[in-house]
């Protein structure tokens, strides 16, 4: 008779609200030692003799595979309609295959066409729909109210006799953070009778964060690329004191002077790119290149356009390429580019997301080569194989100037800002094509909106939010980086400027999605990357993997939220953009200067601070969540201004206006 044999550990389960499932393995890995224990010398010796060799034969191997597995995704390695197949377009989605090939985008700008039918349900009904696993953090439930003196002083009473002691300080291993600096309901979340916070406030409330952060940059990292709030402390990436160029336009916006001087006479004084680094082309060109060039149409001072050209020009090396498409990095000092050491590739998004700011410099240098440079990259991008309706994979071979590692396609990593980038430049140079470029900006946007539309959107379950998932040789992954939150915002700067109305249905969509990345979260913060559950029988919309916890103080859904407010009005965008803000303060704040992005945003009692406070965070998510409480719609109009990816704003050319 078979008896079941004796089980020699106990394996237990935890689950927590939203994040994924744990087994404790120790146990597990107990037995297996004992197992190995038991095998004899000999036994052992011929083993990791085997795995030695096994490992060897493996990094022998892997880049000839690669390569080899590279020649083979050929341009028709896709039988688009197969794959179609198998991925129906989700219920109710409107995608109109001939209008975008039909654009031609210097005669006409299209009509915004109402469908039909909505291709989503209104956004009333969003509203009122219920997400079960929605939970507020514990401390935003409180009533506060900051606008009524009266109240205020009567909470501040409270606080300081009834809670001193128990909710003053939050431990996050061994560190001590402030408690929540701002536990103010949202208007929303008040009764009837109870006065909303006031725009002011929230205004103010931005730019007190701005301060605490810049107080910890000031202290502890001053010319260095970013702070480590925790160890009181810095990083350097490229030595070129990041953090400050990012955030000058902020500070101008906030209106912050004395720290915006202070800051312009670092970038006079200290800021010198005569120096033997390599920097990422990308990055340096959105976040130096871009601050620099917006900071000097805010202010009109040629201190900002120089220091720009002299960049732009350092930079100018990454495009000898035998394609002409650029080398992911330059050393701005001796003027050499290389790839990246492992791959002659360059990422897709990198390359066609620094056309703003070149064709920017060209503009007010009146030297040609910035913009020839850059729109040569676009004309290439635009006649390549292996798309996929619009939609391009996230590498091209600075060799061949093809894509590569092709049929994966996403709006995530990688690839995003390709997209913005198409109609952002399609806006700057005034809704229309550069003259004699071989490339169609709009056609290739509206192109691409409709293979999202056919290809990436699938809806949840039970719930039924619209999301944005990845394509991956015909198969759909449910999952969606938090980075793909910048779409809704692309969307409806389209849709103001003519575009299809169904863009901005989408956006709405999609917007409320990203909220609920925030809300569904124990800390209501948002992780890296959401998995949505597509099946039946789940009561689950978004569940987080381990690896994908992390917050990093990322600005795409406040920059949504501004760009949706800014267009509709509706207060439930101040709201959303004002938890968020609660919630870093709340998790992200470190008491002696600065914010740091964090590990584990499923844990509200150890969220996992990280020691990092990325520049981004001051170039852009305090821009745009001051720029979501403002009142003045004229503060950076736009009408006049569009912002590159690093929120920067950047004219929309004199002779478009
Ligand atoms: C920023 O540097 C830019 O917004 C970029 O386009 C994407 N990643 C970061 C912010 O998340």
């Amino acid at each position: 008779m078979y008896s079941h044999p004796k089980s020699d550990y106990v394996s237990v389960t935890l689950r927590d609200q939203h994040c994924r499932i744990y087994s404790n393995g120790k146990q597990r890995r107990q037995s297996c030692w004992r197992k190995w224990r038991q095998l004899s010398r000999l036994q052992r010796s011929l083993i990791t003799l085997l795995s030695a060799v096994l490992l060897l034969c493996g990094m022998v191997l892997y880049p000839w595979l690669m390569e080899h597995w590279k020649d083979h995704s050929t341009e028709d390695e896709l039988d688009e309609d197969d794959i179609r197949g198998l991925h129906p377009v989700p219920q109710g989605i409107k995608v109109d295959h001939k209008q975008t090939l039909e654009l031609k985008p210097e005669e006409h700008v299209p009509e915004i066409q109402r469908p039909e039918v909505p291709i989503l349900p209104k956004p009333s009904e969003m509203q009122n729909k219920p997400f079960p696993h929605q939970r507020r953090p514990p401390l935003l439930q409180k009533q506060d109210d900051v606008s009524d003196p009266q109240k205020r002083e009567k909470n501040e009473g409270v606080q300081e006799e009834g809670e001193r002691g128990e909710k003053e300080f939050i431990s996050w291993r061994g560190t001590v953070i402030e408690a929540d600096q701002a536990t103010e309901a949202p208007p929303s979340a008040r009764g009837k009778d109870e006065p909303a916070v006031s725009s002011l406030d929230q205004v103010e409330a931005v730019r007190e964060a701005f301060r605490h952060a810049w107080s910890g940059y000031k202290q502890f990292a001053w010319g260095h690329d970013e702070l480590k709030p925790l160890s009181k402390s810095y990083g350097d990436w490229f030595g070129l004191g990041l953090t400050i160029i990012d955030a000058l336009d902020t500070m101008w916006i906030l209106g912050l002077k004395e720290e915006f001087e202070e800051a312009r006479r670092w970038v006079e004084n200290d800021l010198s790119f005569s120096k033997n680094v390599d920097v990422n082309l990308f990055e340096t060109t959105i976040r130096i290149l871009g601050g620099l060039l917006s900071t000097y149409h805010l202010t009109g001072d040629d201190l900002f356009l120089q220091r720009a050209k002299d960049l732009g020009t350092r930079l100018m090396p990454a495009f000898n390429t035998p394609s002409k498409i650029p080398f992911s990095d330059v050393n701005i000092g001796k003027g050499t580019a290389h790839p990246p050491r492992w791959t002659t590739d360059s990422t897709v998004a990198e390359v066609t997301s620094i056309q703003l700011e070149f064709r920017e410099l060209s503009r007010l240098t009146g030297d040609p080569r910035y913009q020839k440079a850059v729109d040569e990259v676009m004309s290439q991008v635009h006649r390549l194989g292996g798309k996929r309706d619009g939609l391009v994979p996230m590498f091209i071979n600075t060799n061949s100037g093809k894509f590569s590692h092709r049929g994966v396609f996403t709006l995530g990593a990688r690839a995003d800002s390709y997209y913005e980038y198409l109609l952002k430049q399609w806006l700057q140079g005034g809704k229309k094509d550069t003259h004699g470029v071989p490339f169609r900006l709009l056609e290739d946007y509206l192109q691409a909106v409709e293979g999202i539309k056919r290809n990436l959107l699938r809806q949840t379950l039970p719930s039924q939010l619209t999301f944005v998932g990845e394509l991956s040789h015909g198969r759909l992954n449910p999952k969606m980086d938090h980075l793909v939150c910048f779409l809704p915002g692309t969307l409806a700067l389209g849709t103001h400027n003519g575009l299809p109305a169904d863009h901005m249905d989408l956006a709405l969509r999609l917007i409320e999605t990203c909220h609920q990345m925030y809300v569904q979260m124990e800390t209501g913060l948002s992780p890296e990357i959401a998995h949505f559950n597509l099946q039946p029988r789940t009561s689950r919309d978004v569940e987080v993997k381990p690896a994908d916890r992390h917050n990093l103080l990322r600005p795409e859904t406040v920059e949504s939220l501004f760009y949706l407010y800014r267009f509709t009005h509706n207060p439930k965008y101040r709201d959303w953009g004002w938890n968020i803000l609660q919630n870093f303060n709340k998790y992200t704040r470190v008491p002696s200067g600065g914010y740091t992005s964090i590990s584990n945003v499923c844990d509200p009692v150890n969220p996992g601070p990280r020691d990092k406070m990325e520049s981004f965070f001051l170039g852009e998510t305090l821009k745009y969540l001051f720029l979501l409480f403002n009142d003045d719609p004229q503060l950076i109009s736009l009408e006049e201004f569009v912002f590159n990816t690093e929120a920067h704003p950047l004219p929309i050319w004199p002779s478009a206006l």
